[in-house]
């Protein structure tokens, strides 16, 4: 298990010299900002993040996200043009090392959550997600910050409107025809591509969604059998509703998992929840469980801890600051050596 480290580039409050101090940390995360979806990413911009990564002693092997232009999505007729970029980009990146790319293919909107900044009972504050709240916040106007944006905001009433006719069988079809442009280039440049799970993982706003468990990962596989067509397995996503059984997921597509977010959820209710610390005890999902089950599939991918608090008087990017994350890395690396040793332990007869 590799840890890894979300980094937002130059402008990004974390400085990546504070990521090279948490311990056991390899790499970071990061994409090309500053360049439209859908087009090319200058080699240089590249060549750029693995440098500054390189020069702290972290790897740069992981891109988050290269967005998925609308128009794909959408399967309009100038999807060709973008799918052949995406493509391209693929081969940039392993060329520059890379080997996943996370990636979504949620319509319009990345992840969504209802509040920013939900007080918790120790005075720290968290995103969290309510249903009916949610669905009282205005679309047309809706954006939150770090999202994956793969439109103009001005095209955003537009867009909407372009989604009316597509269901989810539409929606299907149009991953198909994209994956099956895309995957041989990631067999070309040896990168995997790593899917994210809708955030939250079902349908908001009438616009439909697919990734959201177990079924969809079938599905995916057969669409494109290729380890290539891969899965970041986003605990906090996935674990957004107990429907989705996480350690069992593990189980049967551990293969196919590229990249782990790791973080834990409060479910406080049928369709809410708030992001909790990362410790099992802290919330719904048992973390050992997940890490366990992880283990006995034989990850040796890429994992970071994913959202944390805001606690001792941070401000910064939601969800992305530097103290509760850190404290979550160090955590998830503690259980990992525990299960690890365990592990060998058991392979050696040692009981332990
Ligand atoms: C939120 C992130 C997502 C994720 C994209 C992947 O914090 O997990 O924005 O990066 O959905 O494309």
């Amino acid at each position: 298990m590799k840890m890894t480290f979300r980094w937002y580039g130059e402008n990004d409050p974390v400085s990546l010299r504070r990521i090279r101090q948490i311990p056991m940390m390899s790499g970071i995360v990061s994409a090309v900002y500053d360049v439209p979806a859908g087009e090319i990413w200058p080699a240089q911009s590249i060549q750029g993040l693995k440098s500054a990564a390189n020069a702290e002693g972290l790897a740069f092997e992981v891109v988050e996200s290269v967005p998925v232009h609308e128009e794909i999505k959408l399967g309009l007729p100038s999807r060709d043009r973008l799918i052949a970029n995406y493509a391209e980009n693929i081969r940039r990146l392993g060329a520059a090392g890379v080997r996943v790319i996370c990636y979504n293919f949620m319509p319009v909107f990345d992840w969504l959550r209802s509040e920013l900044e939900r007080q918790l009972e120790d005075g720290s504050n968290a995103l969290a997600y309510d249903e009916e709240a949610m669905l009282r916040l205005d679309k047309a106007t809706l954006s939150l910050p770090g999202w994956d944006e793969s439109y103009s905001k001005e095209g955003l009433q537009a867009l909407l409107g372009q989604y009316e006719g597509i269901e989810e069988e539409a929606l299907w079809a149009n991953f198909a025809y994209f994956l099956s442009g895309v995957i041989p280039a990631c067999k070309e440049a040896g990168v995997s591509l790593a899917i994210h799970p809708d955030d939250p993982p079902w349908s908001v706003f009438g616009l439909p969604r697919i990734i959201t468990g177990a079924k969809s990962y079938e599905r995916m596989r057969q669409i494109e059998p290729s380890v290539r067509n891969g899965i970041t397995l986003c605990t906090g996503s996935l674990g957004s509703t107990p429907e989705n059984d996480i350690p069992a997921i593990v189980q049967a597509f551990g293969e196919r998992i590229h990249f782990v977010h790791a973080r834990n959820v409060k479910w406080t209710g049928e369709r809410s929840f708030e992001e909790a610390p990362h410790p099992s005890a802290k919330g719904s999902l048992d973390m050992y469980a997940i890490l366990k089950a992880l283990y006995d599939a034989g990850f040796d991918g890429y994992i970071r801890p994913d959202h944390g608090r805001m606690i001792w008087g941070e401000t910064g990017r939601y969800g992305y600051g530097l103290f509760d994350r850190a404290l979550g890395a160090s955590y998830l690396t503690g259980l990992w050596e525990a299960i690890e040793k365990a592990g060998e332990g058991k392979a050696h007869g040692t009981a332990l």
